[in-house]
């Protein structure tokens, strides 16, 4: 095993070798051009629009939205949006959702995106990188201890900009999981354990970042995750739930191996637990559900204090 981890690490500098002479010309190839993939085959119709009224009680937003080709020329109304879009919505934000309509026959948004034009630069440029590590990866390889982990670039609960550039300095947890998984030993334990965790390390005056990537971000948009966030009692100011672009979560899922199969109605997969060292090395990885918040205590006692 430790061979091949090395082999990996080796392939990776000389990747990052290769960009620093300049091959720049791998960012053209193998990213998606907007920040989130728009998906054909979902439900309703495609909006776009900017927030222009947010109704917290009724749990509505009024949308200046463009042109609904074959459906609705463009106009001001209002949409009944969940919980968690409430809370992430602000005036004068652009946004791009599916139209839906809801069981009283009332105008729905589900699958609310920001739209930001910085974001998705920087999503684009950072994921472009990722999809060439994880391409440079043989089959069958992924990054383990002792590997520098892969760059990337999603969004969080609240719609902002998660890095690995902007994590850099500080250790960082990071584990994958989705919101609607139905398995209680799997995601769900993972997520209580990281809480425990972060409670922990808040305790033990620990200054690291914990990053949790949705396996389903399709449906798991920023507004879904905040919610969920919410129901572990989680305190979001150091505790990511990240998603974004299919492809890229394919990348880190690929990159960190983690098997994640779409069935028709759940996805089936595997776990990893990582520690993320302040210079980007992986420091310790755990597999499967079984892993301790004791274990990586240990592991971040051990650190050399900054
Ligand atoms: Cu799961």
């Amino acid at each position: 095993m430790k061979w091949k981890l090395k082999y990996i690490s080796r392939a990776n500098r000389r990747f990052k070798q290769a960009l620093a002479v300049g091959f720049g010309a791998a960012i053209l190839f193998g990213c998606s051009s907007s920040e989130v993939e728009e998906d054909e085959d979902a439900e309703g119709h495609p909006l776009v629009g900017e927030i222009t009224g947010i109704d917290a009680e009724a749990r509505m937003l009024e949308v200046a939205h463009e042109d609904i080709p074959g459906f609705m020329p463009a106009m001001t109304m209002r949409f009944k949006v969940s919980l968690g879009d409430i809370q992430n919505a602000s005036i004068g934000q652009r946004i791009r959702a599916r139209l839906v309509r809801g069981e009283a026959g009332e105008f729905q948004l589900i699958k609310i995106w920001p739209l930001d034009e910085e974001a998705a630069r920087d999503l684009k440029r950072t994921n472009a990188r990722l999809s060439k590590q994880a391409k440079a990866l043989p089959s069958g390889y992924y990054y383990g201890e002792g590997d520098e982990s892969p760059d990337f670039a999603l969004l969080d609960q609240f719609g902002k900009v998660v890095s690995s550039d902007r994590l850099a300095g500080k250790p960082f947890m990071m584990n994958f999981i989705f919101t609607r998984c139905p398995d209680p030993n799997m995601c769900p334990l993972s997520t209580r354990k990281m809480a425990e965790l972060q409670k922990s390390v808040a305790n033990a005056g620990f200054d690291i970042n914990f990053v949790s990537v949705t396996l389903d971000p399709e449906f798991d948009t920023p507004g879904v995750l905040r919610v969920y966030a919410e129901g572990y009692g989680i305190d979001g100011s150091n505790f990511h739930f990240v998603t974004g672009p299919k492809s890229a979560v394919r990348d880190m899922v690929k990159a960190l191996g983690v098997t994640s199969i779409e069935k028709v109605d759940t996805i089936m997969h595997s776990l990893a637990t990582v520690l993320v060292g302040a210079d980007g090395t992986i420091l310790k990885r755990s597999e499967k559900s079984a892993w301790t918040t004791e274990e990586f205590m240990e592991a971040l006692r051990s650190l050399p204090k900054s």
